[in-house]
């Protein structure tokens, strides 16, 4: 049945060797926006996300500040899982890549891999980036200002020599072209022609284990070997769902939703691993573009690094969450400040859709004691209303939240939603009530109606706020999705004993602070 169909989605596992960044909680609050999007549409969704935290990475950052690699995880690992919480992000599990069943996990993969007879003992010798955790080809490295090598993220690299494991990532070079070039495995398309023609200039067989460092998941049977971070981190979207025993219909993934910058190894290594072990490759991998500070990559040395809950708490969850989503043609990059922040929500969420909820409600507890208005025959005006409402939550909304087109779906709502501010203008209910009042009651039923369908349609954006919205009107839980608040549910509301009471505002006006002025 179609209301069954698993959507399992994930986003990256961030590298807990510093807090979040707002990088991070853009990336958790799209996937969210989509995971909310599905449940809504009435799938079974299961969202994971969570932290990466071996490697060489955090082991030198844990080094550097004195402490264990598993202290370091501890403390930064909270950040992620709280940012997570106070951004209202709807996960099923928050995994950590230290947990015991995803070692274990780890080792099954490598075992099917091993068992497949695609690994073997070699020796690496070639260039590493330990902040990309990413080994280099010599000719894909680009000369830095002062005459250094840098990976072609315009990272540091280090020349490794040592003795590992290798994957015959060469074998698989058809197979993975073919999946590359399959529509809508990786998306945006732009994206595409990169890793295209990465495999097409041949693939070299990858060094999946490391001897000089321990922090790591055991490589099983082969003392002093860790796997590389990478094999071990991919593999957490399957010990989240059981792997190695009974992982139930969730895989293959529908969605890996991840940044721009490490395409390449869910689009090439992963699948390539899961071919190996004769697992299905997911269904599609998002590749996010990256958000900028005013047009500048944050960095430390520049000193405009934000804390994204800080802005959450400046601005209002809901206002950060529809900034991000409104603001950024999704699968490119953007850029946010303070202005461009309240701007959006002062505007979009407090001046159109917030005063149409207020003044509307606001109009029906006082005039009419609260009481749902009754309809008392609809005119061309509000058929007019109600069928760009309804293509908007029918089509224009589904069609690009499904799509990923995330930015599209806000502006369908919010083009629904002047069309509700023209028709408060033009039907006045406040010149009704003298001239009119069966008119005016039923110009507001219709604005009932049409506000409750849009908090709906909006809500895997701004969940928070369209409860609080749902509340007031006293739309019962179970029509709070795409199906329930078409039906015909206003009649009998209007008619039980249900009272509005005075609604308090949803998007409290925002002020710049001095600083940001
Ligand atoms: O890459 N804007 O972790 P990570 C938008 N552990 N997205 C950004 C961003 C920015 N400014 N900066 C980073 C890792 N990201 C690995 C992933 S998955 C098996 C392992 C995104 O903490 C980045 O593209 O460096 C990635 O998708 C996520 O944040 C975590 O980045």
């Amino acid at each position: 049945m179609a209301e069954t169909t698993p959507f399992y989605i994930t986003t990256a596992i961030s590298y807990p060797n510093g807090r979040p960044h707002i990088g991070h909680a853009y990336e958790a609050i799209a996937a969210d926006v989509i995971a909310r999007f599905q449940r809504l549409s009435g799938r079974r969704v299961r969202f994971q996300t969570g932290t990466d935290e071996h490697g060489l990475k955090m082991a030198r950052k844990a080094e550097e500040q004195g402490r264990t690699p598993s202290d370091l995880a501890d403390e930064m690992s909270g950040y992620f899982r709280e940012m997570c919480d106070a951004l209202n992000v709807s996960y099923d599990r928050f995994i950590r890549t230290s947990e015991p069943d995803h070692h274990r996990a780890s080792q099954a993969i490598w075992q099917a891999m091993e068992a497949a007879g695609d690994l073997y003992l070699d020796r690496y010798e070639g260039w590493y980036s330990v902040r990309d955790e990413a080994y280099y080809d010599a000719s894909e490295l680009v000369e830095g200002e002062g005459g250094e090598k840098l990976s072609p993220q315009g990272t540091p690299v280090e020349w490794t020599v040592e003795e590992s494991w290798f994957f015959r990532l060469s074998k698989y070079q058809d197979q993975l072209l073919e999946l590359l070039k399959s529509p809508g495995f990786l998306e945006p398309a732009s994206r595409r022609n990169e890793m295209i023609a990465f495999v097409e200039q041949g693939l070299r067989d990858l060094s999946v284990s490391r001897t000089s460092f321990d922090w790591g998941v055991k490589v099983p049977g082969s003392e002093g070997h860790v796997m590389y971070v990478w094999v071990d981190a991919l593999t957490n979207y399957l010990t989240g769902l059981g792997y190695p025993d009974d992982m139930g219909d969730m895989w293959p993934a529908s969605l890996h939703l991840i940044g721009k910058d490490i395409v390449r190894f869910h689009t090439i290594y992963w699948p390539a691993f899961l071919m190996s072990a004769n697992l299905p490759v997911p269904q599609k991998v998002f590749g996010h573009g990256f958000l900028l500070n005013r047009g500048q990559k944050e960095s430390k040395s520049l000193g405009n690094v934000t804390d994204p809950l800080e802005l959450a708490e400046r601005f209002g969850v809901d206002a950060l969450r529809y900034f991000l989503m409104r603001e950024v043609a999704f699968g490119q990059d953007g850029s946010y400040s303070p202005e461009a922040i309240v701007q959006r929500a002062n505007g979009e969420l407090g001046n159109a859709f917030g005063n149409l909820a207020q003044r509307t409600l606001g109009f029906i507890a006082k005039n009419l004691d609260g009481y749902l208005p009754a309809i008392r025959g609809h005119d061309a005006a509000d058929t007019a209303l109600f069928e760009s409402v309804d293509r908007a939550i029918t089509t224009e909304i589904p069609q690009a939240f499904e799509n990923l087109a995330l930015q599209q779906a806000v502006e369908a709502w919010l083009q629904a939603v002047f069309a509700c501010n023209a028709y408060i203008d033009a039907q006045a209910p406040w010149t009704l009530r003298k001239t009119d009042p069966e008119r005016m009651e039923t110009v507001l039923a219709t604005l009932y109606i049409c506000i409750a369908q849009l908090a709906v349609a909006i809500s895997p954006v701004i969940p928070a706020s369209s409860a609080k919205l749902l509340d007031m009107l006293g739309v019962p839980e179970e029509l709070r999705n795409l199906e329930g608040i078409r039906s015909h549910w206003y009649s009998p509301l209007a008619e039980s004993d249900y009272q509005i009471i005075a609604p308090t505002p949803l998007f409290p006006r925002r002020e710049l602070p001095a600083e940001d002025a």
